[in-house]
């Protein structure tokens, strides 16, 4: 096998995000985009080398051909084994199974999560170390790095390989084994929850459920795990093939993108009891029942209170951790419980030392995203397989367990405001005006709330003793209340200003308002202090969650 050194230039702007790099479908196409990248990942990941790597995608589009670019170069690498989901499909969760299982040296995923795909839509790019999770900073700054020097990469004269068959191939050295993408991660749900009863939900016709796969990655996965393992009715998963551009649809599960799911769920006849949506990748999750939402703070709170009833976790939990924005509804489960609760930045990888250190046993974020140590990801039909378990057990409806959650522990009033696709430099100095009038808003009373605390969120890992700071502006007030604004990390036009308001109320008789109008005044108060509507030129918010 013949390997090419090809000569390159770096590309600008290089610097993965949240998660891994994402950008348009457009700029992953220019040449040398890619293999930049790639290279970039090799040259940082030394441990690849003669070892396993796992790679596949959401089956996006741009998934195929980079697919097999990113085979030849692992050849070129002196990769010894790659293993690739059928059809270049493994959804993010199955790439850290698998990864785990099979004591993978890394995983590259293909995915740009919930942004929405095909030809004008998004692509990108992720590389999940050996435990399973996401690359920490420290290595995607290293990959930033090489990529604004990167001069050459090393790619094989070979032809592309097959991905439709269950079989294994030679490039060159390399072998290439295509997987199953469904049946690792399948069995190792079965493991943590009690499909038996489960499935006598479905049997007894006790239970139906809608699952909208929203034309992504997790249609395989619902269909073989809800339809053929548990009995749910043929018909359950919807939008179950995944599509290059997801029906044209944005496969993001709330209650903006998810529309269809939500009037199946809300409608007067014939709704099911329980609905669920998963993302373009399959880690986000949506949980709805009749009529109602569960908030997925509520939802991380919930699991760990009746995690004892599960059989993966009756073991007990040794902590929980939850990302900034995200609501305390889970703190004050983890009080109760007597067990730690970390508050992290956003984004899945700074849960990773504490899984493994084994500080935290179930972790989750306000962006539609809960796991637990079974893998480093979060993970959309574990959450699934989790309320249905509770379902179970607790044979209640879902706004029943959630409403009596509220009674014990409060309820955590919650909202995301989103502004998209605002100027870059607009939101940049919104924020910084925030950074610095932070200090001087401590004491001061808006209306009826008082700030007692304003800062830009830093993180101390205890388990590294690394230090990310700039992680959000928070504003606490004397009630418990809160607003924090930051900027999203996985856009890919202009800049996205996340808002995220927050309100507890212990009184059970002051449950049942509309969530806007709980958080009225202080939707008011974050507009007032940040200056949202004069300096972005915004009336409302593009999207509310
Ligand atoms: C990613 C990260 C999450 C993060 C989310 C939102 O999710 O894995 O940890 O909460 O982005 O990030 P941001 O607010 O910066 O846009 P996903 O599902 O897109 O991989």
């Amino acid at each position: 096998m013949n390997i090419k050194k090809i000569k390159t230039t770096p590309h600008e702007g290089q610097k993965p995000g949240t998660s891994g790099l994402r950008k348009k479908v457009t700029v992953f196409q220019q040449p040398h985009y890619l293999e930049n990248f790639v290279q970039s990942i090799f040259n940082t990941a030394t441990g690849l080398k003669n070892n396993l790597l796992i790679l596949g995608g959401d089956g996006r589009y741009y998934n195929k051909p980079a697919i097999q670019t990113i085979l030849k170069m692992a050849a070129a690498h002196g990769i010894k084994q790659v293993m690739v989901g059928q059809h270049g499909f493994l959804s993010t969760p199955a790439v850290s199974c698998v990864i785990r299982k099979y004591n993978a040296a890394g995983g590259i995923i293909l995915s740009a999560s919930h942004n929405p795909g095909g030809v004008d839509g998004d692509f990108g790019i992720k590389f999940n170390i050996s435990n399973g999770g996401p690359a920490p900073t420290s290595f995607t700054d290293a990959t930033y790095e090489c990529s604004k020097t990167i001069s050459e990469y090393a790619i094989a004269e070979a032809d592309d390989i097959p991905l439709d068959n269950l079989q294994s191939y030679q490039l060159g050295d390399m072998q290439v084994s295509v997987i199953d993408p469904v049946s690792d991660y399948a069995e190792m749900m079965m493991g943590l929850f009690d499909f038996k009863k489960i499935k006598s939900l479905f049997t007894s016709g006790e239970l139906s459920i809608c699952f909208d796969a929203m034309h992504a990655i997790t249609g395989p996965y619902a269909k073989e795990i809800f339809e053929k393992q548990l009995s749910a009715a043929v018909g359950s998963v919807i939008n179950g093939i995944p599509s290059e551009n997801f029906g044209g649809g944005h496969p993001d599960p709330n209650l903006a993108h998810a529309k269809e799911l939500v009037e199946i769920l809300n409608s007067d006849s014939n709704a099911p009891d329980f609905g669920a949506a998963s993302d373009g990748d399959g880690d986000r999750n949506m949980i709805i029942g009749q009529k109602f939402f569960v908030n997925p703070s509520d939802s991380l709170a919930i699991m760990t209170a009746n995690a004892n009833l599960i059989p993966g976790y009756s073991r007990g939990i040794n902590g929980v951790a939850r990302s900034l924005p995200t609501s305390r509804a889970v703190d004050k489960v983890a009080d109760k419980l007597g067990i730690d609760c970390y508050e992290t930045p956003t984004g899945w990888k700074y849960f990773g030392n504490l899984l493994d250190d084994k500080r935290i046993t179930l972790c989750g974020e306000e962006s539609f995203g809960s796991g637990s140590d079974h893998i480093r990801e979060k993970d959309g039909l574990w959450a699934v397989l989790f309320w249905l378990n509770l379902l179970a057990e607790k044979q209640q409806s879902v706004e029943a367990i959630t409403r009596s959650h509220w009674k014990i522990y409060g309820r955590h009033y919650y909202s995301r405001h989103d502004y998209e696709a605002i100027d870059s430099e607009v939101a940049n100095s919104l924020i910084e005006n925030l950074r610095t009038i932070s200090s001087s808003l401590t004491g001061k009373e808006f209306g009826n709330y008082k700030i007692t605390l304003c800062d830009d969120f830093s993180y101390n890992d205890p388990v590294d003793s690394s230090v990310s700071s700039n992680q959000g502006i928070r504003i606490l007030f004397d009630d418990e209340s809160r607003i924090v604004f930051r900027l999203s990390g996985t856009g890919t036009e202009g800049a996205t200003l996340r808002v995220y308001i927050e309100k507890y109320e212990s009184d059970a008789s002051l449950h049942d308002m509309p969530t806007q109008t709980a958080l009225a005044e202080l939707i008011a108060i974050a507009d007032s202090i940040a200056e949202i509507k004069t300096r972005c030129q915004r009336d409302s918010p593009d999207v509310i969650t």
